[in-house]
């Protein structure tokens, strides 16, 4: 049975057909699954603090708009992918308590500190560019409610980086010393966006098992290297120097080539010990206590919802039953 099952699984994978939640699927397979979009989701709702803290300093009515939206799109996100997990059977509850205890990762970008205004132009421009190189070849990915759910997330995505960069071209046409300021957000940015794509394909324990299942289409540096080629020329119109002395055209190639990265860096942060990481963490978990009435409520309404008026059950089974 299982033999028949696996060869459904198989085909369905060689076919470039979708996986969809009542499928028979390796345990392997979910596992990865629920590994990868739980740690998309974290980065969803942990993404929105380093540019959340900016909302109440905004420099303008518009400013404030534009960025409160950018910010409630991410919880969306969040929200989706935690749905795309709980149809493998994973639980909602449980994937925030296992962030919270260091268990689950989220992208290792957003344990930097946000210091000026131009840090969210410049996470606009590149961290969200970076995620929508990543996250568009995902809108094809094998599992089917992930990829569903990338698809509306990449269009936001899009408009994310797009106010990104026109907050940026604002402020490059301003005085020296906003010029200034973008300057330096990008030389903070820059080389931790290339990090978010994580090791290098020789060091990357998960790319080979996960682009043969359809997970993932492309390999780390495959979509390092295209998002290096796609920001350059960006970076020309803006007028700041991206900070690689490396970083130049190779005819032969057909590609920028760039400068060594700094993987302890990386190893570091995703051990828990960038700039933010106790900071982002601790946050996460005061809002999880605090939240816990909106909850309790939420339930407590399920079950009024599904009894009637004479107190018959409306829907049988249910919350509460
Ligand atoms: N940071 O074998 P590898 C956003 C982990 S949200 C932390 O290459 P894989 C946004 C990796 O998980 C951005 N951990 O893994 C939101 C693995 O861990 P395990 C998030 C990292 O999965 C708000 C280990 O290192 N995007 O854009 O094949 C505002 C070995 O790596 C990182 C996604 O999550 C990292 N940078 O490939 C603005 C996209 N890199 O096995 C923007 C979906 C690696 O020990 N995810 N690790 O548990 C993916 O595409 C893939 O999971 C990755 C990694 C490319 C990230």
């Amino acid at each position: 049975m299982t033999d028949t099952l696996e060869q459904h699984f198989d085909a369905t994978i060689e076919h470039d057909r979708r996986i969809e939640p009542r499928d028979w699927m390796p345990d392997a397979y979910r596992n990865t699954m629920i590994r990868q979009i739980a740690q998309h989701a974290h980065s969803e709702i942990i993404g929105m603090q380093p540019e959340g803290t900016w909302i109440t300093r905004a420099p303008s009515l518009r400013r404030k708009a534009i960025l409160l939206a950018k910010v409630q799109d991410e919880a969306g996100h969040g929200m989706y992918l935690y749905s795309a997990a709980e149809t493998l059977g994973a639980d909602r509850t449980d994937l925030t308590e296992r962030l919270i205890a260091g268990r689950q990762k989220y992208s290792s970008i957003f344990n930097y500190p946000t210091l000026t205004y131009a840090d969210v132009g410049v996470i606009g421009w590149l961290v969200d560019g970076a995620a929508i190189c990543n996250q568009v070849p995902l809108c094809r990915s094998s599992y089917g409610p992930y990829a569903r759910a990338m698809v509306r997330i990449c269009k936001e995505e899009s408009f994310h980086q797009r106010q990104g960069y026109e907050l940026l071209l604002t402020m490059a046409a301003g005085t020296d010393a906003q010029r200034a300021m973008v300057q330096d957000a990008t030389n903070r940015f820059w080389w931790p966006s290339l990090m978010m794509f994580g090791p290098p394909d020789d060091a990357s324990p998960n790319t080979e098992r996960s682009m043969a299942w359809g997970i993932k289409r492309h390999t780390n540096d495959e979509l390092r290297q295209r998002f290096v080629d796609m920001t350059v020329p960006q970076a020309e119109k803006l007028g700041v120097t991206l900070p690689d002395p490396d970083l130049r055209w190779n005819p032969e190639r057909g590609r920028y080539d760039f400068g060594t990265i700094d993987w302890d860096e990386l190893t570091a942060v995703i051990k828990g010990n960038g700039p933010c990481n106790a900071q982002r963490v601790e946050r996460r978990r005061q809002a999880h206590e605090e939240g816990a009435w909106v909850r309790e409520a939420a339930a407590a309404h399920a079950r009024k919802a599904a009894l009637g008026a004479d107190g018959d059950r409306v829907h049988g089974g249910g919350a509460g039953s």
